[in-house]
This record gives structure tokens, C-alpha cells and sequence, in this order.
């Protein structure tokens, strides 16, 4: 859903206009589309560095990840951890593209809390692994982008926790 899309619904279900408020806020959404666009370019391209980096820090400060009885221990394991956060960097690039936290709040939080547990995957190290992620993302930007993209981690780390 877009912030757009996320208005009209809110404006529908008190059946009413859109506020001069939320037409400001449409202006600002619309006026900074080429950059977040430009954004998801460069975080589509820059995924393979970005998760491979995080991937190396997740497992130098938690080696017990990766060491036999670990839950990314294993080649192929391991694999399907740097998977979960590839997942992840998708989803925080669909929030940018959106303007909007629900991609990641759909599709990466609601039941996941439960997945991860059943699956025996420490979630405070998935946690760990998009900070991880973040620090690399927002090194690589500045300004406005920097702090677009950091909110979007930062719900997803908070959302983790
Ligand atoms: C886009 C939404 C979405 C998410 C989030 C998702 C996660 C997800 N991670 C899984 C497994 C897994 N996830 C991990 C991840 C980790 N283990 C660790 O120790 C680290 C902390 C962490 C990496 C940061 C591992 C190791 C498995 C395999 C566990 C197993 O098979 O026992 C599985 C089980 C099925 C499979 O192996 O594919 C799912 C569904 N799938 C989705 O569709």
C-alpha cells in the first residue's frame, strides 16, 4: 500500500474529502518520487555488498550463529540466513518505492515473530542483522536519503525486537 493508497482509505472510512493536510502531504510524496526511485536503484544494486558485509559482521560478533548447534550453521543454512536478509533489504526497498511502512509490516512482521521461534532462529540476531545492514546502507548515502531509509530500518529493527 502507498501513502496514497493509505489516505484514500483513511479519508473513505470517515467518509469524508481529503484534508489540505494530506493533499501537502501527497505534493511532498509525489515532488520526491524521482529521488526515492533513484534510491531503490542504487540499494537494488548494491544488495549483494551490503548483505554480504552485514552477513560478515552478524557472524564476527555472534559466532555461535554459524558454530555447530548454531541455527545458520552449515553452508546451506548460512545461505538462507543471508536469504532472510536479502528478503528483508527487498522489503525495506518496496517502503521506499511506497512511501509507506505496510510492505514491511505485511510481508515482514505479522506472524514472523512465530515463524522465527518455531524455526528455533534467534530473532533478536535477525534483529541484529538488519541493524547490521542499516549501518552499511546508511554509510553508503547521505541527507535526505540516509534518513529516509534509516526510518524504514529502524521500524523493522524496533518491530524485531
Ligand atoms: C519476505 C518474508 C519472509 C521471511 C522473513 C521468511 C523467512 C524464513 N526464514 C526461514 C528459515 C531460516 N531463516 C534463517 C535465518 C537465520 N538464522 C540465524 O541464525 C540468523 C540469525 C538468521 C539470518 C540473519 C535460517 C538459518 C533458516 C533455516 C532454518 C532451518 O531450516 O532450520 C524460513 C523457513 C522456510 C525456508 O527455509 O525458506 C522462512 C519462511 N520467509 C519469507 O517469505
Amino acid at each position: 500500500m502507498s501513502i496514497i493508497t493509505k489516505m484514500i482509505l483513511n479519508a473513505d472510512a470517515e467518509v469524508r474529502y481529503l484534508t489540505p493536510g494530506e493533499l501537502d502531504q501527497i505534493n511532498i510524496f509525489v515532488k520526491s518520487s524521482q529521488r526515492r526511485l533513484q534510491l531503490v536503484q542504487t540499494l537494488t544494486q548494491s544488495r549483494d555488498r551490503i548483505i554480504k558485509q552485514a552477513g560478515k559482521e552478524l557472524f564476527q560478533r555472534f559466532p555461535r550463529l554459524v558454530a555447530p548447534g548454531g541455527n545458520a550453521y552449515g553452508e546451506s543454512m548460512t545461505a538462507t540466513c543471508l536469504r532472510d536478509m536479502d528478503y528483508y533489504l527487498r522489503l525495506i526497498t518496496y517502503s521506499v518505492a511506497a512511501g509507506d511502512t505496510t510492505p514491511i509490516q505485511e510481508i515482514g512482521i505479522v506472524g514472523v515473530r512465530q515463524m522465527y521461534r518455531s524455526l528455533g532462529t534467534p530473532i533478536d540476531a535477525v534483529a541484529e542483522s538488519v541493524r547490521a545492514m542499516k549501518n552499511i546502507t546508511t554509510s553508503m548515502l547521505s541527507g535526505e536519503d540516509a534518513s529516509e531509509v534509516g526510518t524504514y530500518f529502524d521500524y523493522l529493527i524496533t518491530n524485531l525486537q
